[in-house]
């Protein structure tokens, strides 16, 4: 499907189309898409990349950048089940002038982010930039006293299973902690923690045994009670994709079935 945007079998209807091709310069192509059938309408436009000159392939872009909106509203589509998450201006976003922001509280807690639901397609990511400050054991690095995973759902309301538990796989920035104390919520799992003062890239590759799937991510962190926390952690620029191919995000693709 390499060079070409197939608009077919989507429940929604292009209110606008465009697209604008000039030699040696990335292909834009801006779709502005009224949804139809999760009852919300987006506007979304990407831009077609391709090195001019080159066979490189095509990457179609969508990404939540957390930058149209004022802090500390989260975008639509966005929810989150405690105030502790919230949008925030950051002087290092990877988009300025903001990010999604969890502060690192002191005692015992668990703190969900839920992104938009979308349908999965073959082949398909989930790229988003990370930074943090949670508390880690010096002592053994390898162990954290709190964390942030990313879980994913076949309904709003859950059950939600860590991505790697349901067939996905981190092609690039994987976990780096386990969770050695009882009192965390995610205690006895692989989290993200530690100190990561400048953005990185995360690439997870959805399951491939969910392709057609409605399915829901979530980021969430868990604090244990030892009354040590920290600045926390950061999110920017959130994509759902298909490398070499054309993606929209979201609820665009294809009759959602149920799974998980
Ligand atoms: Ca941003
Ligand atoms: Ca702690």
């Amino acid at each position: 499907m390499k060079n070409k945007i197939d608009l077919s079998g989507m429940l929604m209807t292009v209110a606008k189309f465009s697209a604008c091709l000039l030699p040696l310069a990335p292909l834009h192509v801006v779709a502005q898409v009224v949804d139809t059938s999760f009852h919300n309408s987006n506007l979304r436009d990407g831009t077609l990349l391709r090195d001019p000159g080159s066979d490189a392939p095509l990457s179609f872009l969508v990404d939540e950048s957390f930058d149209q909106v004022a802090p500390p509203v989260l975008p639509q589509g966005w929810r989150s089940t405690a105030t502790n998450w919230q949008t925030v201006e950051d002087l290092i976003a990877i988009s300025a002038p903001n990010a999604a922001h969890v502060f690192e509280p002191p005692f015992i807690s668990d703190n969900f982010l839920f992104a938009p639901a979308f349908i999965s397609v073959a082949h398909m990511q989930l790229r988003f930039k990370q930074r943090m400050d949670i508390e880690y054991s010096k002592a053994a690095p390898d162990f954290a006293y709190d964390g942030v995973v990313l879980e994913i759902a076949g309904s709003r309301n859950g059950p939600f299973f860590d991505i790697e538990n349901k067939g996905g796989t981190f092609a690039s920035g994987g976990y780096t902690h386990l969770i050695s104390i009882s009192n965390n919520p995610l205690a006895g799992r692989n989290v993200w923690s530690g100190l990561v003062p400048d953005y990185k890239d995360v690439v997870v590759n959805l399951p491939p045994s969910l392709i057609g799937c409605l399915l829901f991510v979530r980021w969430r962190m868990g604090t244990d009670g030892d009354l040590v926390g920290a600045d926390g952690y950061y999110l920017d620029n959130v994509q759902f994709g298909v490398p070499n191919e054309y993606i929209f995000a979201d609820t665009f693709e294809k009759t959602p079935q149920a799974c998980l």
